[in-house]
């Protein structure tokens, strides 16, 4: 079988989880800075509660460069006709999800956990992996063990896959990251605890652009 494996540049991708400004206002930004990736990950919602932001955020998001990811739930995302869904090692398979969506042109992620995980991931043939967690973060409980800069930035720069960094990705450790190899990165606490995410996007982006290559 012949395919392409693309390693996209974009910079930021956005999980919101409890932002401070609510979510709507968080999309809102996001569409408006013109990020790339945006995830729905609402932990301890009910799959109404999050089925119903899922819609919320899909409305905000149409029409836009922005492309709406549901985290786990392939249900939230079918029914909200999310853009794409983003998986773990430990959730629904990429080949069980793509057969129960069965619709074209939707994007699958993939969490992955070292290097090992991140080569095997070629199989799949998902859109992007995610890379981490770089840093011991609170954000996600039963995480994986931190990996730290030099191993996210090796993998990151090893796969030809896109990938962004993850865990503990903030202002001012993301220099620091992209040296060392990281190509895109994602964030929950740098702009979900702001105010004003627009700003927070802004400034993350701004650092992207300096630093990276
Ligand atoms: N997966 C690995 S670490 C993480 C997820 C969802 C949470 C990252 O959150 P933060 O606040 O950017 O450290
Ligand atoms: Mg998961």
């Amino acid at each position: 079988m012949y395919y392409t494996l693309m390693n996209e540049l974009f910079g930021l991708y956005l999980i919101l989880t409890n932002p401070v400004a609510g979510y709507e206002k968080a999309a809102e930004a996001a569409a408006h800075e013109g990020v790339r990736y945006l995830q729905l990950r609402m932990k301890n919602a009910s799959p109404q509660e999050h089925l119903a932001m899922a819609i919320k955020l899909r409305k905000i998001t149409a029409g836009s460069e922005t492309q709406f990811i549901v985290n786990d739930d392939l249900q939230v995302a079918i029914d909200s006709d999310a853009d794409g869904i983003h998986l773990g090692q430990n959730d629904c398979t990429l080949p069980m999800a793509r057969k129960k969506w069965n619709c074209p042109g939707k994007l699958y992620g993939l969490s992955t956990h070292s290097m090992e995980q991140a080569s095997k991931a070629q199989e799949l043939q998902p859109d992007y992996i995610g890379i981490g967690p770089v840093f011991p973060t609170p954000t996600k409980a039963d995480t994986a063990p931190a990996i730290g800069i030099a191993e996210a930035g090796r993998i990151a720069s090893t796969t030809p896959l896109t990938s962004v960094v993850i865990g503990g990705v903030d202002e001012q450790n993301l220099p620091g990251l992209l040296e060392a190899g990281a190509m895109n990165y994602c964030v929950v606490r740098a702009v979900n605890s702001s105010p004003d995410p627009a700003s927070a996007i802004r400034r993350l982006q701004d650092i992207w652009k300096t630093h990276a290559f």
